[in-house]
């Protein structure tokens, strides 16, 4: 189910008008609960690398950080099938034209975040990230203007960008452990994402 009057986990109310950012889709509940604590299961049973504050996993391609690029050298070698079933879906359910071939895994913890930023040209035109465990809040922040819209990302959901949503807008997480929104306050506990791409090398 599409989302584009955003509803939060503590009112029906709509609180977020996503139709604002042109690209930007919310699906909440894009898996089920007893999905989520499977592909939890697995991403933690993998190494996780220590490249950044936070801890990550990279899948297909990885991605240098330094250089914020991607080139065929850095093919990692086949999508574990945990990872290919979703790209699959994600293929099948029209989210991507091509099964995505990249994968990052974040892992923050409550207090950690990631700066606001637009990903590079070497990803291709859909971007999406897959949540689990805490609630938190995205901020998206128009390039030019400035405006800044939060959207809470819950547990299951699935949030794309494409066209504006992923080359205009910038997103981020703030560094805090306690979020507010709609009047209510939560403190964040784990949370896992998992941002599905495909490289593009003629970037
Ligand atoms: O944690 C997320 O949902 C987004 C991750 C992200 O923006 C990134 O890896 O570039």
């Amino acid at each position: 189910m599409l989302n584009n009057l955003q509803t939060s986990l503590f009112e029906e109310s709509p609180i977020a008008d996503i139709s604002a950012i042109s690209g930007l889709t919310y699906i909440p509940n894009f898996i089920t609960q007893a999905e989520e604590t499977a592909l939890l299961e697995k991403i933690d049973n993998q190494p996780w690398l220590l490249d950044l504050k936070r801890r990550v996993q990279h899948y297909g391609y990885k991605y240098d950080y330094k250089v914020r690029n991607i080139t065929s050298e850095h093919k990692l070698g086949a999508l574990p099938s945990f990872l290919q079933n979703y790209c699959d879906r994600l293929e099948q359910d029209k989210i991507f034209t091509k099964a995505p071939d990249q994968v990052i895994i974040n892992e923050y913890q409550p207090g950690q975040g990631i700066s606001g930023h637009i990903d590079v040209l070497h990803f291709d035109n859909t971007v999406a990230s897959l949540s689990l465990g805490s609630p938190c809040i995205m901020d998206f922040t128009h390039s030019q203007t400035n405006q800044k819209i939060p959207i809470l990302l819950e547990p299951r959901s699935l949030v794309v960008l494409k066209g504006e949503a992923r080359y205009i807008w910038k997103h981020g997480i703030a560094n805090r452990k306690t979020d507010k929104y709609n009047g209510n306050v939560f403190n964040r506990s784990r949370r896992v994402s998992c941002t599905f791409r495909n490289v593009k090398f003629n970037a």
